[in-house]
Formats: structure tokens, C-alpha cells, sequence
């Protein structure tokens, strides 16, 4: 088979890519090792920027979005006991929308299956080859069969675990990392959420975070240790833990249930430069990971494809500079947003090796923050996402 991009992963940044090259009448196959139903079933991100709204957009995928997914114009953040609201519409004219990334990747799948856009699941031992010189081939398994995709340029949309990033000679790399000595037990429950906009807390025993599907489905976070088991959390041990952690009257407004879903994430900052090799691009958490904390990720994934979108059209329609351009354009947000998700999670985690000056520290930068307008757009202007440039 031959066509002009073959994409590496059918997560939110191969689908969005393969939807907005097809817009663009650009020709390319999707390439999963999962299932569908797999993919499907990863509970991740919630919140979108408004880039990334208008991206689905463009890509003819956000009708649902724009029925069920829920606006919201502020944030809180919560420490001492005390809940603090960032009114992010008020300081920056922009809001974020609440809307999952199950749901994303449902629009795009279906999308696609609409289009009649060739993809393949459950695909078995998948390589890449020829992306240093001029003819780049994707190689896979189905059902015991070798097939030979080839192509003109081939997109790494593979996540953190891909093969593309690890196809790359390793000299030919910068990789920048920095691992928390913690992680995120999250659990998605039947229940409505506690507040009507997301709630992070700063709390002695550790981080929670109180972030919602809809109306009637809530996500939770705890920060717990890195060795820490989901085994070892009970639903009502988790419940317990989150109410330990809100201030009391919040505490007592929170519905608990059943949890439908349960996981822990380590959390890690990581950026691999360049995002380029040859005829091989790099996009979303196959380039770079940010720890949840700011809700990054998905966005940045996001822009990637937009700015690599942007690069192939400009090359299929006959001008060079794009595809030169994508990885320094890409970074400069990437590492934009890297630092924010770096300050937000040192702001507002406990941290295992931290003294009273550390505390301190924190503690001097919330009562700042709130205290200072042009802090807290800060804040929000990083939030509701940077523009793409
Ligand atoms: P994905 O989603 O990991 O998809 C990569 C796909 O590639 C497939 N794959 C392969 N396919 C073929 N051959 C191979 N050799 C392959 N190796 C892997 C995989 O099966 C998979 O289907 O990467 P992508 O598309 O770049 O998307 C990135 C986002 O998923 C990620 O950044 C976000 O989920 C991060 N994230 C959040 N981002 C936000 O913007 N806002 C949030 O609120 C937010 N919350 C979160 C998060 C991530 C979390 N976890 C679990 C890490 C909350 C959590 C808890
Ligand atoms: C989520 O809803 O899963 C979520 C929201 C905000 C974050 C991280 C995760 O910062």
C-alpha cells in the first residue's frame, strides 16, 4: 500500500491529524497496536483550551462537544482550608471547556469510520524504516500477514511507549526529564461533581483535585505515593482520603458512589528535541509528557497537530519552510507549557523531602497569588492555554 502520511497511533493526536490531512485532501492511513475499545477505555484528560476546541473544530468533529461539553469561565484552587476562585473568563476573555478525552477520540473515530479513512487496529509488531533518506515505510503484523505501508513522510503519534521516538538513533536526541516522587490515584464515579468548576487543593496530606465528565459524573484525584497500589484503595478508603483533604463544608456536600474506574498515574515533565528526523515527525506525548496538574497534555498534543497540519499542507501545496519550521514552532509552546505544569504541580503537591523553608515557600506563593491580580492572570492566561504562534 502507498500513501502521503502514515500515522503512528490512533490517540487523540493521530485521529485529530488524520482528520484535519483528510480536510485537506491529503491522503493517510491510521496505525494502532490497540484495539478501538482499548483506546476507548483509557480514562484521561477532561479539560480542553480553547485552541483545541477550535482545532475539533476545524476538523468538522465538535458538534457533540459543542451540546454536551460544559464551559467553564473559572478555576478554584484551595489551601488552608480555604476554596480561592481564578476567574479566568474575567482576567483573560477565555474560557476552557470540560469534555473527555473518551469522548474526543469517540468524535474522531467515528469521524473517520464515516469518512471511509483507512485505519488498522490491533496491529502487531509495528516498524518504521527509511525515514533518514527518501522513501519511509511502516511495517506491521495482522492476523499472522506482513504488510508494507509506504509513504512520503511519517507522523510518530505513538505516545510515550511508541516505536517512532525509539526508531530515532539515540545521538541524534536531547531528551529532558524530571520524575515526581509521587503519583495521581484517580477515580471516575456516577455522582455529581462536588463544584460546578474544577477545585485543586494544597492540602498537608498531599494534593486532591475534584474535576467532572457532566452534570452527573465526577473525576477525582488524590496525590498518593509512587509504590502505592490501586489494590490497596478500598472505594470508601478513597472517599475518606478526598473529604480528609476539602475543607469541611465541601467535605460534607461531596455524593460518593461506586467507582466506575480507578488508576494510579506517575507523574514526569519530558521533552525529546528535535521533533524532526527526516521524513519522521513526532507529536503529542510521543515528543514530550507534562504531569497533569496544569491540564496540559492533551492540549499539547493538540497543537502539535495543528502546527503539523499547517506544515504538510504548506509542503503539498508547494512551499518548503513549513516542515523545516515544525519542531522549533512546536517547542516554544511545549516548553511554554512545560514550565507552567512544573509550577503548578511544585506549587500545589506535597513534596516527601521538603522542609518548613519548602513549605514556607509554597505556602508565601499562594498567599501571593491570590493577593495579586496580575499573579493570577498569570495563571489564567497559562490555564485557558497560550496562543499558538
Ligand atoms: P496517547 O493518547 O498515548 O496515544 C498514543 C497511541 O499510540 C498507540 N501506540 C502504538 N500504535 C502502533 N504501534 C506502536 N508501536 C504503538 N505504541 C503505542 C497507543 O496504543 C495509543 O493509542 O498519545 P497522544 O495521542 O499523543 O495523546 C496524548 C494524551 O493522551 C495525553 O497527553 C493526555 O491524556 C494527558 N492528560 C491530560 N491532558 C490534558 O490536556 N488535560 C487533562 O486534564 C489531562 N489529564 C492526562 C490527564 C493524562 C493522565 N494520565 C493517565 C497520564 C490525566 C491523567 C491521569
Ligand atoms: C481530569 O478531569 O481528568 C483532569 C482535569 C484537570 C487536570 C487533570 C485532570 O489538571
Amino acid at each position: 500500500m502507498k500513501t502521503q502520511v502514515a500515522i503512528i497511533g490512533a490517540g487523540p493526536s493521530g485521529l485529530l491529524l488524520g482528520q484535519l490531512l483528510a480536510k485537506s485532501g491529503i491522503a493517510n492511513i491510521v496505525i494502532e497496536q490497540r484495539s478501538a475499545a482499548y483506546v476507548l477505555g483509557r480514562i484521561r484528560a477532561g479539560v480542553l483550551e480553547q485552541t483545541t476546541v477550535e482545532l475539533l473544530d476545524q476538523a468538522g468533529v465538535s458538534a457533540r462537544l459543542h451540546r454536551e461539553g460544559l464551559p467553564h469561565d473559572g478555576v478554584e484552587l484551595c489551601f488552608g482550608g480555604q476554596r480561592h476562585r481564578i476567574d479566568l473568563h474575567g482576567l483573560t476573555g477565555k474560557r476552557v471547556t470540560v469534555y473527555g478525552q473518551t469522548e474526543v477520540t469517540h468524535d474522531l473515530m467515528d469521524a473517520r469510520t464515516a469518512a471511509g479513512l483507512p485505519t488498522v487496529y490491533e496491529a502487531q509488531n509495528v516498524r518504521i524504516s527509511g525515514f533518514d533518506g527518501t522513501q519511509p515505510q511502516v511495517h506491521y503484523e495482522l492476523d499472522g500477514v506482513t504488510h508494507d505501508v509506504s509513504c512520503d513522510f511519517i507522523a510518530g503519534c505513538d505516545g510515550y511507549h511508541g516505536v517512532c521516538r525509539a526508531s530515532v538513533p539515540a545521538a541524534s536526541l536531547n531528551l529532558h526529564e524530571r520524575v515526581y516522587p509521587f503519583g495521581w490515584l484517580g477515580v471516575l464515579a456516577d455522582v455529581p461533581p462536588v463544584n460546578h468548576e474544577l477545585i485543586y487543593v494544597h492540602h498537608e496530606r498531599g494534593f486532591a483535585l475534584c474535576s467532572q465528565r457532566s452534570h452527573t459524573r465526577s473525576r477525582y484525584y488524590v496525590q498518593c505515593a509512587l509504590d502505592d497500589k490501586v489494590e490497596n484503595w478500598s472505594d470508601d478508603a478513597f472517599w475518606n482520603e478526598l473529604k480528609c483533604r476539602l475543607p469541611a463544608a465541601t467535605a460534607a456536600e461531596l455524593t460518593t458512589g461506586p467507582s466506575l474506574e480507578k488508576s494510579i498515574a506517575p507523574l514526569r515533565s519530558f521533552v525529546a528535541e528535535p521533533m524532526r528526523f527526516g521524513r519522521l515527525f513526532l507529536a503529542g506525548d510521543a515528543a514530550h509528557i507534562v504531569p497533569p496538574t496544569g491540564a496540559k497534555g492533551l492540549n499539547l498534543a493538540a497543537s502539535d497537530v495543528g502546527f503539523l497540519w499547517q506544515a504538510f499542507s504548506e509542503h503539498y501545496g508547494g512551499s518548503a519552510g513549513g516542515l523545516d519550521a515544525y519542531s522549533q514552532r512546536a517547542l516554544a509552546r511545549i516548553w511554554k507549557a512545560e514550565r507552567f505544569s512544573w509550577w503548578m504541580t511544585s506549587l500545589m503537591h506535597k513534596f516527601p523531602d521538603t522542609s518548613s523553608f519548602g513549605q514556607h515557600m509554597q505556602q508565601a506563593e499562594l498567599d501571593y497569588l491570590f493577593s495579586s491580580q496580575a499573579a493570577m492572570t498569570v495563571l489564567a492566561e497559562n490555564y485557558v492555554g497560550l496562543p499558538m504562534v
